[in-house]
């Protein structure tokens, strides 16, 4: 193993890339300190010590979905108890409010709702945007957009075209799960294939939008799975350039249908989080989602190769209806604290990683 952490530390230096084969060996082995050293260097070449967290608000409009995902504590179908849709009026509430708190982002997704039109959709963001102009509109991911697209039957290009025009700024990087087949059939039947995801993420990106790209596991998927999850980012990205940052989702099993899940432990975390750094050398940012990590494992991984903390989020669902037992909300000084005490610089950007100035 030596030999193989050398190498990899030479291509890291000179600018090369692991393979999917040294992906996996990296992920089969125990030495998660060596690992970790690997990918605070790639990190520490791309990033220096700047950490950036953004000022965000969370509006999860609706929970109703017409899909069923087993690893969904979030989604309810429309007779079931506890589905929820919010007015337009609660909606633009929250947006205010957050705008007014020094918000600098909107994170807006849904579950696939069966019975609200296109035009809700355009809608919303249209009044979001109207209210809080100076908000970006991070919104929606490539599974709804495919699903505005039969439910309005224009095609994805022109779905992406009238979300712009309605101010979408960007798009966040759910619904990827694992792409492997065999256990997207197991996890989450009814959504979009992996390959369709990538398609309509790459028409958003040809559109001029960027976005993240996520990976849900800790579930049912082998190292194997995920090494070939990240290498079809990889190859994205290098077709693209789209992606911002990349984000995986520690999976919270509470409240879920999927047989023998146990959740994710603070070795596995890290070390996917370090493999994710140096694997993905065309990506800029890794972000730890702390809502999901828990916010000392999230804090630890800013050594792990992670560049990115999110956000001030104020009210998180998905992670905390699956028994997150993280907060819902972070004040802005508190990830300041826990950037700096990490050693490191925090900064907050916009989110198109704009710098809006080092914290105070
Ligand atoms: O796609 C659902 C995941 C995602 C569970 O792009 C779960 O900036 C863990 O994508 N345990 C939505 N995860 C959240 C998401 C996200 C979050 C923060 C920032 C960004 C960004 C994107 O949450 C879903 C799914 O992969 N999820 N259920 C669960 N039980």
């Amino acid at each position: 193993m030596e030999a193989l952490y050398e190498q990899i530390r030479d291509r890291i230096v000179g600018g090369g890339r692991i393979t999917e084969a040294e992906a996996l060996t990296l992920f089969e082995a125990k030495d998660l300190l060596e690992i970790g050293e690997l990918a605070a260097l790639a990190n520490e070449q791309k990033n220096g010590k700047r950490v950036y967290f953004n000022v965000n608000r969370h509006i999860n409009y609706s929970n109703v979905c017409v899909n069923q995902c087993t690893f969904c504590a979030f989604c309810k179908t429309a007779e079931e108890k506890g589905g929820y849709t919010l007015a337009l009026e609660e909606i633009l509430d929250k947006a205010k409010e957050a705008s007014n708190a020094g918000a600098t982002e909107i994170h807006v997704v849904g579950g696939l709702h069966p019975e609200l039109p296109y035009g809700f959709y355009l809608e919303m963001l249209a009044s979001i945007k109207k209210a809080c102009p100076q908000v970006h509109l991070k919104a929606f991911t490539a599974v709804e957009i495919d699903y505005f697209s039969k439910l309005s039957g224009r095609s994805v290009e022109q779905v992406i075209e009238d979300l712009k025009g309605a101010g979408l700024g960007s798009m966040p990087g759910g619904g990827a799960e694992i792409f492997a087949p065999a256990v997207r059939e197991k996890i989450c039947p009814e959504k979009i294939t992996g390959a369709r995801w990538l398609e309509v993420v790459e028409k958003v990106h040809r559109a001029g939008l960027k976005t993240n790209a996520t990976m849900l596991f800790g579930h049912l998927e082998s190292y194997a799975d995920r090494v070939d999850h990240l290498a079809k980012l990889r190859a994205l990205q290098d077709r693209t350039g789209g992606f911002q940052a990349f984000i995986p989702l520690a999976f919270q099993p509470d409240n879920t249908r999927v047989p023998g899940a146990k959740g994710v432990g603070g070795v596995d975390a890290l070390k996917t989080l370090a493999i994710s750094r140096i694997f993905l050398d065309n990506f800029q940012h890794i972000k730890a989602y702390w809502v999901m990590l828990g916010l000392k494992i999230a804090q630890v991984a800013l050594a792990f190769g992670v560049n990115d903390l999110d956000g001030t989020v104020v009210e998180e669902k998905i992670g905390h209806d699956a028994g997150a037992e993280s907060p819902q909300i972070l004040a802005k000084e508190h990830l300041v604290d826990m950037i700096r005490k990490a050693g490191k610089i925090p900064v907050e950007r916009d989110t198109l990683y704009r710098e809006l100035g080092e914290a105070t």
